[in-house]
Formats: structure tokens, sequence, C-alpha cells
């Protein structure tokens, strides 16, 4: 019998989404960063095995939105979890159990799906810890099953990935087997250049980063062209961006272009530019520009 089906993993920000997302299919396709609200749209990637396929929704982290970016990306979270077979809530090792976890469970009540509990980051805590997170849960929840993972080390994901094979319904195979997402290339372009941004930029200025792809274009030889633009909320993020003598936007560019040609496999040719957009988070037209709008 093949089964098949769609699972979605959400959680709040920064719980590790995205890091098992890219492990459980074995190819970096969802951009991951130490800072909060790093994804921004549904992610899908497929996972095909000999008898199964499960396609995977990486989500935006729920949170309280600030802006209507920080809306829509909720948004999407949210409807996500309609018309699935299975439900990853991924949280970490933390004894609290917040609002915001809270707020996801009670929207995951009223939907009436599976949903496996998944307690990331194992590796950075003790077995108490451990022990009180699973229990502090369980006890607001009728969990399906109940995983503690690392993301990071693959601690688990073994046990993680039978449970939802075992839990898929008979079902077609949807996608070509060879086929790990359905995303664009260019997306993943922006999606990489947005990445090295928010690893090298601090405090509020990476969040008010958005890229946009002008061109990209295969030369006879298959070098790939692109042109990209960094957009940026204010004037004084533009200087801090290009850095001193144009260091950081260098930095930039540079682990960029690494990643893209790893990416595209093929040599790549990056220049980026930075705009300014004033408020461009809550800029209706912008955000359908840059793809943050339905
Ligand atoms: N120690 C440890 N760190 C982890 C683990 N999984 C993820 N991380 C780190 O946690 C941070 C956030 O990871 P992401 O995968 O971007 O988290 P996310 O849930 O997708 O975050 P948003 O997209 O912002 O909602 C990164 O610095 C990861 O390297 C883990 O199992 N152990
Ligand atoms: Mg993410």
């Amino acid at each position: 019998m093949f089964k098949s089906g769609f699972v979605t993993i959400i959680g709040r920000p920064n719980v590790g989404k995205s890091t098992l997302t890219n492990l459980l299919i074995g190819e970096k396709l969802s951009i991951v960063s130490n800072k909060p609200q790093t994804t921004r749209n549904n992610i899908q990637t497929i996972l095909t095995g000999e008898d199964y396929q499960m396609i995977f929704v990486d989500t935006p982290g729920i949170h309280k939105p600030k802006h209507k970016l920080g809306e829509y990306m909720v948004d999407l979270a949210r409807d996500s979890v309609k018309d699935v077979d299975l439900v990853l809530f991924l949280t970490t090792a933390d004894v609290e159990l917040g609002r915001g976890d809270m707020y996801i469970l009670e929207q995951l009540k009223e939907m009436g799906r599976p949903v496996f509990l998944v307690v990331n980051k194992i590796d950075e805590s003790n077995p108490k810890r451990i022990a009180e997170t699973l229990k502090n849960y369980s006890d607001v929840y009728d969990f399906k099953e109940i995983i503690p993972i690392s993301a990071m080390n693959g601690k688990n994901v073994d046990t993680l990935l039978d449970l939802m094979v075992k839990n898929m319904p008979e079902g077609p195979m949807y996608y070509p087997k060879e086929m790990i997402a359905d995303v664009q290339e260019r997306f993943i372009v922006t999606e990489i250049i947005r990445e090295k941004a928010l690893r090298f930029l601090k405090e509020e200025v990476p969040h008010g980063i958005a890229v946009e792809i002008l061109s990209m274009k295969q030369n006879e030889h298959g070098k790939y062209k692109i042109d990209a633009n960094l957009i940026c909320e204010k004037k004084s993020h533009k200087g801090i961006i290009i850095g001193k003598d144009g260091t950081m936007l260098g930095k930039i560019t540079r682990y960029a272009t690494e990643d893209i040609r790893k990416f595209l496999n093929s040599k790549a040719d990056l220049k980026i530019w930075v705009k300014v957009r004033k408020e461009w988070r809550d800029d209706n037209n912008l955000l359908r520009e840059l793809g943050y709008k339905k």
C-alpha cells in the first residue's frame, strides 16, 4: 500500500522548523538563522520513499504581528494546518509553556487533525527539563505522539520519520519521485541572499530587509548573471548594509554567491544594489511585488 500526505510544521519563531525541514529532505532549501521570523513564506518540500511520499510545509513562526508583513506570515502559518494529514507542532525544551504556544494549541484544537509534539534542541537541554516540558505540554493537549529531537545533530529524527509515515493515509504519488520542492529557483536565490543579510546584520536592520531579483540569466557557457535589489526601510540602514568602504555588502555578496553556486551547481555572478523603501512592510503594493501577499 502506497501512503502519502501533507505534513505541516508549525511553532513559535526560532524553534528550528526550517532546520528540521532541511534535515528531513537532506537538502538546504529553507533558510535558517538565529534570529526569529526568518521564514516568511510557506515552503513545500517533498520526501519520497519506497512506499510513501510526504509533502512538508515549513511555515513562518507564529508571533504577534507588528506590521502587514507579519500579519501575512502568521495567516500563512495558520492556514497551513487546514486540509493537512498531520501537524508537527515544534517547540523547545523550555519548562515555560508560553502564551505563544498556548495560542497555537488553541487553534489546533479547533481543526481536529492529528498533532505530534516535537520538542527540538534537546542537545542544549538536560533530561530533567526535557521531561518537565513533555509533561507540561501533554497536560494541555492530547498529542498523537510526543518526540524529543535535535534537528541540529539528527537525534531521534529517524523515529520521528517512522511515526510520520505510520500516520499517513493511503494515497497517490502527488509529485514525480525525483522532485524535492515545489518552489522556483529564483525564490531560493532571493532567500539565500536574505539569509546572508540576516546572518551578518544586527538589531532591527535584518528584519526590515527584502530581496528582489531584477534579472537572472544564464550565458552561453552556463554561467548565471544575477542582479538583485536588497531593500531596506531607512537611509541609515542603507549605510549599515553597505558598510565602511562597502565591506558589509561585499561580505553578503560573497557568501551569497558561494551558496548560489552550490545550489545552482553552476558558476554565478551576483550584483546587489541597496534600495530604501520606507515602511515597505506596511505597504500593500510593495508587499505584493515582493511576493508577500496573496
Ligand atoms: N542547539 C540547537 N540549535 C538548533 C536546533 N535546531 C535549530 N537550531 C538553531 O535554531 C535557530 C533557528 O532555527 P530555524 O530553523 O531558522 O528556526 P525556525 O523555527 O524556522 O524559525 P523562523 O523561521 O524564524 O520561525 C538557528 O540558529 C538554528 O541553527 C537544534 O536541534 N539544536
Ligand atoms: Mg524558518
